[in-house]
């Protein structure tokens, strides 16, 4: 039986044996889901913290309940190590490790290569290697399979290689790892296809595409199509601002159209471990071909702008009522770097927050997410959003718009507000500024 037909066998009987790389948010449901359905799977973290969590069936991801995680974990469908030994007997290997940007915003696939340098010694005929992390077009050719192929080990006959993107969306109550469409391309037409038979034993919907290269740039498609439009409607706003137009009415009013209009909306700036930072894998390939990714560059422009803007519209709203910036007490509502998640990264209250206290700013933060943050040497606890804190303050920035806030009472207490997230959509007044 050749490899690619036992491989298959041992997908289709479940007996095939599942490796997961990084058991962050996208590794530890993904290898949940994979024991669920009925695989034996081991997931391989360099964090022992996180191995031993699994081990005592003790979730630390929010879309993973511990009571799911305890009954793979205890039934033995489901291991956890730090060890890459285990992968000599392993048939599948599925790589979800984070692609951040290094200082200079270039790609820093050093995770990824660190993953296949665990993964070399053990790699053996019928094995099969799937890259989901989000990268640039071209990363699963030229850095993965070279690095898990040789003369005993041809691609497409003893060793398949495939990139499918992570699409989880942490917190998401509708869509999950198992409902959520799956891209799928492999390297050869073989990989593909052992691929896309191996997702389809634990997912509902799985979409197959002709190369690795093709389902990179999928993913990278989709944030980047986020991104410059984040940044189309920031710039709306700035320009609406200037022409004393509601931005917010604006987009309102354009959503009204029921056929080729996907509303956006302005905010204090881009947050998060994507959107962030995924267009600039694709403008730093591009590059790399002679070809600048002018989109991609002018949103990231714009949108890394909108937190000085923000400062700008505080200094306003403060001059307004004959108020300094400097020694003014400003109360910050919402930290995260999107409602309703405990995610700082990326998040613009950081850098609003940095400028402000650069000012001499009097600074408070209140976030029911958020206990405490860093910004450079200085440390903030978070303090309790309560009628006399926002009473006793100069001006109450909403920068992430939770839903956990009373804004009522918000507005009944602050005697000055700048609603970065029109959070108080209908609410106005002489008291009440927006970006
Ligand atoms: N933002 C705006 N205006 C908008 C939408 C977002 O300013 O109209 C800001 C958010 O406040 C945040 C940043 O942009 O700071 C990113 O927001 P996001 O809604 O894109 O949320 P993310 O970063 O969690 O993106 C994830 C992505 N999921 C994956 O990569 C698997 C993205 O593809 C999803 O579309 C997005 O979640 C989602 O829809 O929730």
């Amino acid at each position: 039986m050749s490899n690619l037909a036992e491989l298959k066998k041992k997908i289709e009987t479940r007996t095939a044996v599942c490796a997961v790389i990084g058991l962050g948010y996208v590794g530890l449901p993904l290898a949940v889901e994979l024991a669920l359905a009925g695989f034996n799977v081991v997931g391989i973290d360099n964090d022992p913290s996180k191995a031993a969590r699994v081990l005592e069936g003790e979730s630390y991801i929010p879309d993973v309940p511990s009571d799911v995680l305890k009954k793979v974990t205890e039934s033995g469908a489901f291991s956890a190590t730090v060890d890459f030994s285990v992968l000599s007997d392993c048939d599948t290997v599925n790589i979800c490790v984070p692609t951040p940007l290094n200082k200079t915003r270039d790609p820093d696939i050093s995770f990824i290569v660190d993953s296949l340098e665990g993964i070399k010694p053990h790699v053996h005929s019928g094995m099969m290697i799937i890259l989901e992390s989000t990268t640039y077009p071209g990363t699963t050719d030229e850095i993965v399979v070279p690095a898990v192929t040789g003369t005993d080990l041809k691609l497409g006959k003893d060793i398949f290689v495939a990139f499918s993107p992570e699409r989880v969306d942490p917190g998401n109550p509708t869509f999950n790892t198992r409902n959520i469409p799956k891209v799928v391309g492999g390297a050869t037409s073989k990989c593909t296809e052992v691929a896309v038979l191996f997702y389809r034993q634990f997912l509902e919907k799985v979409f197959p595409v002709s190369t690795t290269a093709v389902a990179e740039m999928v993913k990278i498609h989709e944030n980047t199509f986020r991104s410059v439009n984040i940044g189309l409607v920031n710039e709306l706003a700035l320009m609406c601002d200037r022409l004393e137009i509601d931005v917010w009415e604006v987009i309102e009013g354009a959503s009204t159209k029921p056929f080729g209009f996907l509303p956006f909306y302005p905010g204090p700036g881009l947050g998060g471990h994507c959107i962030p930072i995924d267009p600039y894998y694709l403008s730093w390939k591009a590059r790399s071909v002679g070809f600048e990714a002018r989109f991609i560059e002018l949103a990231g422009q714009v949108n890394s702008f909108m937190p000085t803007h923000v400062v700008s519209r505080a200094v306003d709203a403060l001059n307004d009522v004959g108020k300094a910036l400097k020694g003014a007490r400003i109360v910050i509502l919402g930290v995260a770097y999107k409602k309703n998640i405990d995610d700082l990264r990326e998040s613009p209250a950081l850098d609003i927050m940095n400028r402000l206290s650069d000012k001499g700013v009097q600074l408070s933060f209140s976030d029911p997410y958020i206990p405490t943050l860093d910004i450079g040497e200085r440390s903030f606890t978070a303090v309790e959003a309560t009628p006399d804190l926002l009473q006793m303050a100069d001006l109450v920035i909403i920068v992430t718009d939770h839903d956990l806030f009373n804004y009522d009472m918000i507005v009944s207490n602050a005697p000055l507000i700048l609603d970065t997230r029109n959070a108080l959509k209908g609410k106005n007044g002489p008291k009440i500024w927006r970006i």
